[in-house]
């Protein structure tokens, strides 16, 4: 069986990580469009980058949960041709739970973007601080994230995941943000099943043809014992 999994936020919810949406989420006191595009970097900088260097330092302080050990599990055993993972998030819990194949379509904070060369880095640190991009040398290296407006990454290795999948999953998405709330119907399209995991009702779950509601960390793992029983 070959499946597509995407996962947002509410994956990483319960390691800790805040949400965009949820009440005091990551949002909270951040409009997304002042800090998430490329008018707010042009504008200020200096808050963009603090933004992320805050959040790049604070996945340090979080673990990752059942729900990605779950699905580390899943690729494990179904092996990796027959499991797409595709993410949202811009932290590392898939990783460092495990998974081998992650695919980032709004990017990574660990990442580093340099706009002079076009060369990317694994980035720990801050970048507010204006470093030298390790490849030419000049201070102009962005967060390698997706913002509002911008192509997110691997659209078309996803388009065509979802056009050879069985199985489409979502797991922790409010469904809100495009192009990824629009996967299900693309799935749908093609006439695969589709499943929702999910703490609320999303905007998208009356398009799938089952949702469960509850906590990743309870719905993930006993999604991945029925897929490999
Ligand atoms: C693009 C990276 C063209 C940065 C992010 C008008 C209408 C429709 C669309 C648009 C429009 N105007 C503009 C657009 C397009 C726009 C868009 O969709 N805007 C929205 C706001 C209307 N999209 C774009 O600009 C995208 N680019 O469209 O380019 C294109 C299109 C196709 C092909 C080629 C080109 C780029 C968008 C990327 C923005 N970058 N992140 C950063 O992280 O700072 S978006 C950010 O929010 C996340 O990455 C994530 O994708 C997104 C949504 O967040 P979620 O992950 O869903 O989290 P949220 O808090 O919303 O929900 C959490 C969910 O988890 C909830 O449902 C909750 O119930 C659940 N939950 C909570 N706890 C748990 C749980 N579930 C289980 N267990 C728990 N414990």
């Amino acid at each position: 069986m070959r499946i597509v999994v995407l996962t947002g936020a509410g994956v990483s919810a319960e390691s800790g990580v805040p949400t965009f949406r949820d009440a005091g989420g990551l949002w909270d006191g951040h409009d997304p469009m002042t800090v998430a595009t490329p008018e707010a970097f042009d504008r200020d900088p200096t808050l963009v980058q603090r933004f992320y260097d805050e959040r790049r330092a604070a996945l340090a302080r979080v673990q990752p949960n059942a729900a990605h050990q779950a699905l580390a599990r899943l690729e494990a055993e179904l092996g990796g041709d027959d499991l797409y993972l595709v993410t949202q998030n811009i932290d590392d819990l898939h990783e460092r739970g495990g998974s081998r194949r992650v695919h980032h379509m709004h990017g990574r904070l660990r990442a580093a973007w340099c706009t002079a060369c076009d060369a990317r880095h694994d980035w720990e640190t801050t970048l507010v601080d204006r470093p030298p991009c390790p490849a030419c040398g000049s201070p102009q290296l962005r967060p390698d994230v997706v913002w509002f407006g911008e192509v997110p990454y691997d659209m078309e290795a996803i388009e065509e995941a979802l056009w050879a999948c069985d199985l489409f999953v979502s797991i922790g998405t409010s469904g809100v943000v495009y192009p990824a709330a629009a996967f299900v119907h693309y799935a749908i399209g093609n006439g695969r099943q589709t499943l929702e995991l999910n703490l609320d009702e999303s905007d998208t779950t009356s398009d799938f043809h089952q949702s469960r509601r509850g906590p990743a960390t309870e719905l993930v793992p006993a999604w991945v014992d029925e897929v490999l029983r």
